[in-house]
């Protein structure tokens, strides 16, 4: 499915003297971006259609509407600044029933035991972590409201460590040198058979968990036991359950459902 953030891809590609426009130009072609953007936003299922209507308004537009005009990579990376969290819920409020959607990766049996986080960098000796090893960092719960891009949305309770402080911890995603960041994270189950890439301050994002439980209990096997992501600025899609690996890059990562035509991003 084509989604409204493809929108740049379609229009014609910005002319490099740009800068030369006048604010009017500017202007016209913002309204036109715009307009484009609500006709392809009629396309998307009913379902999603609430949702986005549903949603916390920024800027005078609801989000979704807002993130049409931000439709660029550059901005969508920018966009959710730290300032920016999901709504968070009280605990009551959490589904018992957690909804399990999509089993690619999960099919092979897992050894929980011999299961090793291994994380990789460029210029870094690959570490080989235990859930006991991430369980030292600070625990963090979120009660969001967890959405797939297939029209469905459930408030659910997960508990983890902040992406953020593991990224801390081990020193990870930063060059040596330069201390610059690299751009992206990629991901994937044990076995390769689902797979994502993260832009990384998204990743970076406070609300962004490495989930080992979920209703106050360890992870279900089919919920991505024993470790998942959680990353509410993004669609479900790129919520990798059952993590094997973590790699940083300036190359961006294989992603499952990109390559079946989804929107790399998937940003909300
Ligand atoms: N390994 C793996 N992770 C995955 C998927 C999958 O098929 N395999 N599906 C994704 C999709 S589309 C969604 S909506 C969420 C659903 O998570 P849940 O089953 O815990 O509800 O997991 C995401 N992570
Ligand atoms: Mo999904």
């Amino acid at each position: 499915m084509a989604t409204v953030n493809d929108l740049d891809e379609k229009l014609p590609k910005k002319k490099p003297e740009r800068e030369e426009l006048t604010t009017e130009q500017h202007i016209r072609r913002r309204t036109l971006k715009a307009f484009l953007g609500f006709g392809l936003a009629s396309l998307v299922p009913y379902g999603v259609w609430k949702w986005i209507t549903k949603q916390p308004r920024a800027g005078g537009l609801p989000k979704a509407f807002r993130s049409v005009l931000n439709a660029n990579e550059q901005v969508a990376n920018s966009y959710f600044s730290h300032a920016n969290l999901a709504p968070t819920f009280p605990k009551e409020r959490a589904a018992k029933n957690v909804r399990i959607n999509g089993r690619d990766g999960l099919r092979s049996a897992l050894d929980k035991e011999a299961w090793r986080l291994t994380v990789q960098q460029p210029g870094q000796k690959p570490l080989a972590l235990t859930l006991e090893d991430l369980k030292t960092l600070p625990k963090q719960e979120l009660i969001f409201e967890f959405k797939c891009i297939e029209g469905w949305s459930q408030i659910q309770h997960w508990g983890g460590v902040r992406f953020a402080d593991f990224v801390e911890k081990y020193q990870l995603g930063q060059k040596t040198g330069s201390g610059d960041w690299y751009q992206h994270v990629g991901m994937k189950t044990p076995d390769g058979g689902y797979y994502v890439g993260i832009d990384t301050p998204s990743a970076l994002h406070p609300q962004t968990l490495l989930a080992y439980e979920m209703n106050g209990e360890p992870l279900p096997d089919l919920h991505g036991a024993p470790l998942r992501l959680i990353i509410p600025v993004k669609y479900g899609v790129k919520n990798l359950k059952r993590i094997g690996s973590i790699w940083f890059s300036d190359e961006r990562p294989r992603d499952f459902w990109a390559e079946r035509g989804y929107d790399y991003h998937v940003g909300l």
